[in-house]
């Protein structure tokens, strides 16, 4: 078989380059080592930058997003018993949307379909072949039978685990990594959220989120520390220790239910550099992780793709190869500074084993500054928004 691109992974990196791709007119094909329903029942991000909104807009799928998806105009910050809001919107003038990434994910899968472009679920045993030459080729194993896809370029969407990234030598790509020492722990519910607005909580029993994904259905997280295990906290430990994290208008206005879902993710911030190899692109967390906290993994991703996309097109289109030349360094600039985002509100937020009394009034001092000073809010709301694509 053959493809203009072939596409590893139908996260929503995969499947949004996928979308763009199509309605270029260029012919691409995703692998996926999962099936449909595995892929939907990710639970993960829940907040897209005006970026992202305008990605899905400009894919076609953007529709259902604006029917049901909540505009949310302002975050806010509790410490110290009392809730402090940054106005998004008054701030910078921009606002981010409430739209849960299993439903991005569904929007897109749904448009693929429509379009008839192909999606190889359950692709066992990728591998990536001659993308330091001018004849890519990927293989894999579908129903016990080896294939081969041949294409001109491959797309490596395939998330933080995925074989892409490790197809590349060591020697070279660089890694910058920092791992931290909790992660946190996600409920799901059929509740209502126990605020309009996001809750980022930092507390002397560690940080709290508090989210949502309709005026219906909230997601929590408590931080916990790296070794926990989600099977040990019961709904109501849960609930307990989430309660104990907020404010008191918070805690006493949460309403609780069984839990959905319940998982741990570890904290992480990692890059790899560069992200072009000949004919191989990575996007995504193939590429970077950042610890949630920022909200900024998956609106990496869909600037990712929007960059990787542009410099296709422009290459079928132009026949200019400019764009995927550049395609590494553009994304870098943008993907540093949403790891440095992540991570000082990782740092400003959460409770550090190691910290001692000087780091923890440091940590009081900047919280204090950033919710008292309207240069220090901006700057916060600036990047939670999303820096210009
Ligand atoms: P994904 O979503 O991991 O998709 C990669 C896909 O590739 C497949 N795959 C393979 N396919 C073929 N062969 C192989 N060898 C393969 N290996 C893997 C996988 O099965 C999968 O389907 O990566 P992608 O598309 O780059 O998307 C990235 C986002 O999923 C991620 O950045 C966000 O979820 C991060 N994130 C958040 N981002 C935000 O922008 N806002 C948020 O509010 C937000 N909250 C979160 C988050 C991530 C979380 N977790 C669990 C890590 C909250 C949490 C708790
Ligand atoms: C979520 O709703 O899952 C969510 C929201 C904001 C974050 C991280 C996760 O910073």
């Amino acid at each position: 078989m053959r493809t203009q691109v072939a596409i590893i992974g139908a996260g929503p990196a995969g499947l949004l380059l996928g979308q763009l791709l199509a309605r270029a007119g260029i012919d691409a094909v995703i692998l996926e080592q999962r099936s449909p329903d595995y892929v939907l029942g990710r639970i993960r991000a829940g907040i897209l930058e005006s970026v992202t909104v305008d990605a899905l807009e400009r894919a076609g799928v953007a529709a259902r997003l604006h029917r049901e998806g909540l505009v949310h105009h302002g975050i806010e910050l509790a410490f110290d018993g009392t809730r402090h809001r940054i106005d998004l919107h008054a701030l910078i003038g921009r606002s981010v949307t409430v739209y849960g990434q299993t439903e991005v994910t569904h929007d897109l899968m749904d448009a693929r379909a429509a379009a008839g472009a192909l999606t190889i679920y359950e692709a066992e045993q990728v591998s990536l072949h001659d993308f330091d030459a001018d004849t890519p080729r990927v293989r894999y194993t579908k129903d016990g039978r080896q294939h081969e896809l041949q294409c001109d370029f491959i797309a490596g969407c395939d998330g933080f685990h995925g074989v892409s990234r490790q197809s590349v030598p060591e020697r070279s790509r660089q890694i910058f990594e920092r791992v931290y020492p909790f992660g946190w722990l996600g409920v799901l519910s059929e509740t209502p959220p126990v605020a309009d607005e996001l809750i980022y909580a930092s507390h002397e029993r560690g940080f709290a989120l508090c989210s949502m994904r309709s005026l219906t259905r909230s997601r929590y997280y408590i931080q916990v520390p790296a070794d926990e295990q989600a099977k040990d906290w019961s709904d109501a430990r849960f609930w307990d220790e989430l309660r104990r994290r907020l404010d008191p208008a918070a805690a006493e206005a949460l309403v609780t239910g069984p839990s959905i879902e319940k998982s741990i993710a570890p904290l992480r911030s990692f890059v790899c550099e560069p992200i072009r190899f000949g004919r191989l692109f990575l996007a995504g967390d193939a590429a970077h992780i950042v610890p949630p906290t920022g909200a900024k993994g998956l609106n990496l991703a869909a600037s990712d793709v929007l960059y990787l996309a542009d410099g296709l097109i422009q290459y079928y289109q132009e026949r200019d190869g400019g764009g995927l030349d550049g395609y590494s360094h553009k994304c870098l600039a943008r993907i540093w500074k949403a790891e440095r985002f992540s991570w000082w509100m990782t740092s400003l937020l959460h409770r550090f084993p190691d910290a001692d009394a000087f780091a923890r009034r440091l940590q009081q001092a900047e919280l204090d500054y950033v919710v008292g000073s309207a240069a220090a809010s901006a700057a916060l709301a600036e990047n939670y928004v999303g820096l210009p694509y």
